[in-house]
Protein backbone atom coordinates (compact mmCIF):
# COMPACT_ATOMS: atom_id res chain seq x y z
CA UNK A 1 0.00 0.00 0.00
CA UNK A 2 0.88 3.66 -1.03
CA UNK A 3 2.76 5.52 1.97
CA UNK A 4 1.67 9.04 -0.08
CA UNK A 5 -1.33 10.00 -1.93
CA UNK A 6 -0.78 12.08 -5.57
CA UNK A 7 -3.92 14.54 -6.95
CA UNK A 8 -3.18 17.17 -9.33
CA UNK A 9 -5.93 20.29 -9.40
CA UNK A 10 -6.02 22.49 -11.88
CA UNK A 11 -2.28 21.35 -13.06
CA UNK A 12 -0.80 21.92 -9.55
CA UNK A 13 0.54 18.58 -7.86
CA UNK A 14 -0.47 17.85 -4.67
CA UNK A 15 1.42 15.22 -2.38
CA UNK A 16 -0.10 13.76 0.28
CA UNK A 17 2.39 12.25 3.44
CA UNK A 18 -0.17 9.20 4.33
CA UNK A 19 1.49 7.03 6.53
CA UNK A 20 0.03 8.40 10.44
CA UNK A 21 0.99 5.03 11.72
CA UNK A 22 4.67 5.75 11.78
CA UNK A 23 3.50 9.65 11.97
CA UNK A 24 5.17 10.01 8.68
CA UNK A 25 8.79 9.73 9.86
CA UNK A 26 10.77 10.26 6.39
CA UNK A 27 11.69 6.35 6.23
CA UNK A 28 13.84 5.47 2.64
CA UNK A 29 10.51 3.75 1.80
CA UNK A 30 8.12 6.77 2.45
CA UNK A 31 11.43 8.88 0.92
CA UNK A 32 11.33 6.74 -2.16
CA UNK A 33 7.76 7.49 -2.97
CA UNK A 34 7.89 10.97 -2.69
CA UNK A 35 10.86 10.92 -5.04
CA UNK A 36 9.13 9.32 -7.66
CA UNK A 37 5.99 11.07 -7.40
CA UNK A 38 8.42 13.97 -7.93
CA UNK A 39 9.99 12.63 -10.80
CA UNK A 40 6.62 11.54 -11.99
CA UNK A 41 4.88 15.04 -11.64
CA UNK A 42 7.93 16.79 -13.38
CA UNK A 43 7.15 14.18 -16.36
CA UNK A 44 3.85 15.23 -16.64
CA UNK A 45 4.80 19.15 -16.95
CA UNK A 46 3.43 19.97 -13.43
CA UNK A 47 5.02 23.03 -12.84
CA UNK A 48 3.93 23.47 -8.66
CA UNK A 49 3.58 21.22 -6.11
CA UNK A 50 1.78 21.29 -2.84
CA UNK A 51 3.70 18.62 0.32
CA UNK A 52 1.13 18.20 2.84
CA UNK A 53 -0.02 15.61 5.46
CA UNK A 54 -3.64 14.70 5.99
CA UNK A 55 -6.18 17.01 7.80
CA UNK A 56 -5.91 17.18 11.30
CA UNK A 57 -3.06 15.68 11.73
CA UNK A 58 -1.38 16.26 14.88
CA UNK A 59 2.29 15.67 13.54
CA UNK A 60 3.12 16.54 9.99
CA UNK A 61 6.50 14.40 9.87
CA UNK A 62 8.36 13.28 12.87
CA UNK A 63 11.25 13.93 10.90
CA UNK A 64 13.63 10.75 9.56
CA UNK A 65 12.81 7.88 11.11
CA UNK A 66 15.35 6.85 14.00
CA UNK A 67 15.09 3.69 14.00
CA UNK A 68 16.71 3.81 10.21
CA UNK A 69 20.20 5.80 11.57
CA UNK A 70 22.76 4.50 11.92
CA UNK A 71 23.79 2.63 15.92
CA UNK A 72 27.26 3.60 15.72
CA UNK A 73 30.72 4.33 13.75
CA UNK A 74 28.61 5.74 10.68
CA UNK A 75 27.62 9.53 9.16
CA UNK A 76 23.93 9.19 9.47
CA UNK A 77 23.60 11.70 7.56
CA UNK A 78 25.64 10.90 4.28
CA UNK A 79 25.20 12.18 0.65
CA UNK A 80 23.17 9.20 0.23
CA UNK A 81 21.38 8.67 3.05
CA UNK A 82 17.79 8.90 1.79
CA UNK A 83 16.84 12.60 3.76
CA UNK A 84 19.32 13.89 1.65
CA UNK A 85 18.08 12.27 -1.88
CA UNK A 86 14.78 13.99 -0.93
CA UNK A 87 16.20 17.16 -0.13
CA UNK A 88 18.31 17.41 -3.51
CA UNK A 89 14.77 16.68 -5.25
CA UNK A 90 13.00 18.93 -3.68
CA UNK A 91 15.93 21.54 -4.50
CA UNK A 92 15.58 20.34 -8.25
CA UNK A 93 12.03 20.20 -8.58
CA UNK A 94 12.29 22.81 -12.18
CA UNK A 95 8.94 24.83 -10.39
CA UNK A 96 7.83 25.70 -6.58
CA UNK A 97 7.46 22.99 -3.73
CA UNK A 98 5.33 24.48 -0.89
CA UNK A 99 4.91 23.01 2.06
CA UNK A 100 1.67 23.09 3.82
CA UNK A 101 1.46 22.72 7.25
CA UNK A 102 -0.84 21.63 9.99
CA UNK A 103 0.91 19.79 12.94
CA UNK A 104 4.42 19.52 14.28
CA UNK A 105 7.79 19.27 11.81
CA UNK A 106 10.13 17.44 13.80
CA UNK A 107 14.66 17.28 12.45
CA UNK A 108 14.71 16.59 9.10
CA UNK A 109 11.28 17.30 8.42
CA UNK A 110 12.14 20.55 9.75
CA UNK A 111 15.29 20.24 7.15
CA UNK A 112 12.69 19.70 4.39
CA UNK A 113 10.31 22.73 4.83
CA UNK A 114 13.75 24.59 5.23
CA UNK A 115 14.11 23.73 1.16
CA UNK A 116 10.83 24.03 0.12
CA UNK A 117 10.52 27.16 -1.48
CA UNK A 118 7.65 28.34 0.62
CA UNK A 119 5.47 27.62 4.01
CA UNK A 120 1.81 27.82 4.47
CA UNK A 121 0.66 26.79 7.70
CA UNK A 122 -2.08 27.14 10.44
CA UNK A 123 -1.61 27.51 14.00
CA UNK A 124 -1.20 23.87 14.55
CA UNK A 125 1.95 24.55 12.85
CA UNK A 126 5.25 23.49 15.17
CA UNK A 127 8.64 23.21 14.39
CA UNK A 128 11.80 21.30 16.20
CA UNK A 129 15.64 21.11 15.15
CA UNK A 130 16.62 18.01 17.03
CA UNK A 131 19.65 16.99 16.18
CA UNK A 132 21.42 17.96 19.61
CA UNK A 133 18.70 15.64 21.48
CA UNK A 134 19.61 12.75 19.05
CA UNK A 135 23.66 13.57 19.74
CA UNK A 136 23.56 13.71 15.49
CA UNK A 137 26.21 15.51 14.16
CA UNK A 138 24.39 17.49 11.55
CA UNK A 139 25.98 17.52 8.23
CA UNK A 140 26.80 20.93 6.48
CA UNK A 141 24.25 21.60 3.94
CA UNK A 142 21.79 20.89 6.40
CA UNK A 143 23.11 23.68 8.57
CA UNK A 144 23.21 26.06 5.02
CA UNK A 145 19.12 25.39 4.52
CA UNK A 146 19.20 27.20 8.17
CA UNK A 147 21.73 29.87 7.55
CA UNK A 148 20.23 30.79 4.22
CA UNK A 149 16.35 30.73 5.10
CA UNK A 150 17.00 32.49 8.81
CA UNK A 151 18.96 35.22 10.99
CA UNK A 152 22.00 32.92 12.55
CA UNK A 153 20.54 33.42 16.08
CA UNK A 154 17.42 32.57 15.50
CA UNK A 155 18.75 28.90 13.26
CA UNK A 156 20.91 28.53 16.72
CA UNK A 157 18.41 28.50 19.35
CA UNK A 158 16.39 26.41 16.80
CA UNK A 159 19.59 23.60 16.71
CA UNK A 160 20.72 24.21 20.66
CA UNK A 161 17.12 23.53 22.15
CA UNK A 162 15.80 21.21 19.75
CA UNK A 163 12.56 23.04 21.30
CA UNK A 164 9.56 22.94 19.50
CA UNK A 165 8.39 26.62 18.00
CA UNK A 166 4.87 27.69 17.80
CA UNK A 167 3.42 29.04 14.64
CA UNK A 168 3.33 32.91 15.57
CA UNK A 169 6.87 33.42 15.92
CA UNK A 170 7.47 31.00 13.32
CA UNK A 171 6.19 33.62 11.14
CA UNK A 172 7.94 35.96 12.75
CA UNK A 173 11.01 34.80 12.59
CA UNK A 174 10.46 33.78 8.63
CA UNK A 175 10.16 30.02 8.84
CA UNK A 176 6.39 30.60 7.75
CA UNK A 177 5.38 32.67 4.85
CA UNK A 178 1.89 32.88 5.43
CA UNK A 179 -0.22 32.15 8.90
CA UNK A 180 -3.97 31.54 7.87
CA UNK A 181 -6.89 29.72 9.41
CA UNK A 182 -6.85 26.14 10.01
CA UNK A 183 -9.95 26.04 7.19
CA UNK A 184 -8.63 27.91 4.93
CA UNK A 185 -5.11 26.44 4.86
CA UNK A 186 -5.89 24.44 1.37
CA UNK A 187 -7.82 26.52 -0.32
CA UNK A 188 -5.20 29.49 0.80
CA UNK A 189 -2.22 27.50 -0.66
CA UNK A 190 -4.16 26.06 -3.91
CA UNK A 191 -5.39 29.94 -4.41
CA UNK A 192 -1.34 31.30 -4.49
CA UNK A 193 -0.27 28.15 -6.23
CA UNK A 194 -2.94 28.95 -8.99
CA UNK A 195 -1.42 32.45 -8.85
CA UNK A 196 1.98 31.68 -9.76
CA UNK A 197 0.98 29.20 -12.22
CA UNK A 198 -0.46 31.80 -14.74
CA UNK A 199 3.19 33.22 -14.51
CA UNK A 200 6.29 32.46 -16.67
CA UNK A 201 6.65 28.84 -16.01
CA UNK A 202 10.15 29.34 -17.98
CA UNK A 203 11.35 32.11 -15.96
CA UNK A 204 10.16 30.60 -12.16
CA UNK A 205 12.54 27.54 -13.51
CA UNK A 206 15.81 29.28 -13.95
CA UNK A 207 14.97 31.41 -11.10
CA UNK A 208 14.39 28.75 -8.61
CA UNK A 209 17.77 27.26 -9.96
CA UNK A 210 19.47 30.85 -9.94
CA UNK A 211 18.42 31.01 -6.05
CA UNK A 212 19.47 27.14 -5.52
CA UNK A 213 22.91 27.90 -7.43
CA UNK A 214 23.52 31.24 -5.78
CA UNK A 215 22.31 30.45 -1.80
CA UNK A 216 24.92 27.35 -2.31
CA UNK A 217 27.99 29.64 -3.75
CA UNK A 218 30.36 29.10 -0.41
CA UNK A 219 33.38 28.46 -1.73
CA UNK A 220 35.93 26.23 1.23
CA UNK A 221 38.83 24.57 1.00
CA UNK A 222 39.08 21.24 0.89
CA UNK A 223 41.10 21.05 4.15
CA UNK A 224 38.05 22.89 5.67
CA UNK A 225 35.60 20.36 4.33
CA UNK A 226 37.64 17.33 5.23
CA UNK A 227 37.64 19.47 9.01
CA UNK A 228 34.48 19.88 9.32
CA UNK A 229 34.16 16.27 8.58
CA UNK A 230 36.50 15.08 10.49
CA UNK A 231 34.34 17.00 13.63
CA UNK A 232 31.12 15.51 12.55
CA UNK A 233 33.12 11.93 12.79
CA UNK A 234 34.02 12.64 15.85
CA UNK A 235 30.18 13.38 16.87
CA UNK A 236 28.86 9.62 14.93
CA UNK A 237 31.58 7.40 16.99
CA UNK A 238 30.81 9.61 20.15
CA UNK A 239 29.19 7.68 23.64
CA UNK A 240 26.30 10.10 22.73
CA UNK A 241 25.73 9.67 19.46
CA UNK A 242 25.02 5.81 20.29
CA UNK A 243 23.82 6.93 23.73
CA UNK A 244 20.96 8.97 22.43
CA UNK A 245 19.88 6.58 19.45
CA UNK A 246 19.72 3.68 21.84
CA UNK A 247 17.74 5.73 24.81
CA UNK A 248 15.07 7.04 21.62
CA UNK A 249 14.74 3.32 20.77
CA UNK A 250 14.44 2.16 24.22
CA UNK A 251 11.79 5.20 24.83
CA UNK A 252 13.77 6.74 27.75
CA UNK A 253 15.75 10.58 28.19
CA UNK A 254 19.72 10.09 27.04
CA UNK A 255 22.57 9.96 29.33
CA UNK A 256 24.90 12.79 27.78
CA UNK A 257 29.10 12.58 28.64
CA UNK A 258 30.17 14.58 26.27
CA UNK A 259 32.34 12.65 24.85
N1 LIG B 1 11.42 7.76 13.74
C1 LIG B 1 10.98 6.52 13.95
N2 LIG B 1 9.92 6.24 14.71
C2 LIG B 1 9.30 7.27 15.28
C3 LIG B 1 9.72 8.60 15.11
C4 LIG B 1 10.84 8.83 14.30
N3 LIG B 1 11.31 10.05 14.05
N4 LIG B 1 8.89 9.39 15.85
C5 LIG B 1 8.01 8.58 16.43
N5 LIG B 1 8.24 7.31 16.09
C6 LIG B 1 7.51 6.13 16.50
C7 LIG B 1 7.54 5.91 18.02
O1 LIG B 1 8.73 5.23 18.40
C8 LIG B 1 6.30 5.07 18.19
O2 LIG B 1 6.59 3.76 17.74
C9 LIG B 1 5.33 5.69 17.19
O3 LIG B 1 6.13 6.33 16.21
C10 LIG B 1 4.38 6.69 17.82
O4 LIG B 1 5.17 7.64 18.51
O5 LIG B 1 4.49 2.55 18.09
P1 LIG B 1 5.96 2.44 18.40
O6 LIG B 1 6.65 1.32 17.69
O7 LIG B 1 6.25 2.55 19.86
P2 LIG B 1 4.77 8.21 19.96
O8 LIG B 1 5.99 8.86 20.50
O9 LIG B 1 4.14 7.14 20.78
O10 LIG B 1 3.67 9.30 19.57
P3 LIG B 1 3.24 10.57 20.41
O11 LIG B 1 3.20 10.27 21.88
O12 LIG B 1 1.99 11.06 19.73
O13 LIG B 1 4.39 11.65 20.21
C11 LIG B 1 4.62 12.21 18.94
C12 LIG B 1 6.04 12.85 18.91
C13 LIG B 1 6.29 13.35 17.49
C14 LIG B 1 6.09 14.01 19.90
C15 LIG B 1 7.07 11.77 19.34
O14 LIG B 1 6.84 10.57 18.59
C16 LIG B 1 8.49 12.19 19.11
O15 LIG B 1 9.05 12.99 19.88
N6 LIG B 1 9.11 11.65 18.05
C17 LIG B 1 10.48 11.96 17.69
C18 LIG B 1 10.51 13.25 16.94
C19 LIG B 1 11.94 13.63 16.61
O16 LIG B 1 12.72 13.95 17.50
N7 LIG B 1 12.27 13.57 15.33
C20 LIG B 1 13.62 13.86 14.84
C21 LIG B 1 14.23 12.72 14.10
O17 LIG B 1 15.61 13.05 13.83
C22 LIG B 1 15.91 13.70 12.69
O18 LIG B 1 15.10 13.95 11.83
C23 LIG B 1 17.31 14.11 12.51
C24 LIG B 1 18.00 13.67 11.28
N8 LIG B 1 17.91 14.91 13.43
O19 LIG B 1 17.32 15.37 14.37
O20 LIG B 1 19.17 15.13 13.27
Amino acid sequence: MSLIQIETEKKIGIITLNNSKKLNALSAELVSEIVEALDRLQKEKIRIVILRAPENTKVWSAGHDVKELPLKMRDPLSYYDSLEILLRSVEEYPGPVIAMIHGSVWGGACDLIMTCDMVIADKTAKFAMTPAKLGVPYNSTGILHFINRLPINIAKEMFFTAELMDADRALSVGIINHLVEESELFSFTLKLAATISTRSHLSIEVIKEQFRVLSKAYAITPSAFERVQGLRRKVYDSHDYEEAITAFLEKRPANFKGE
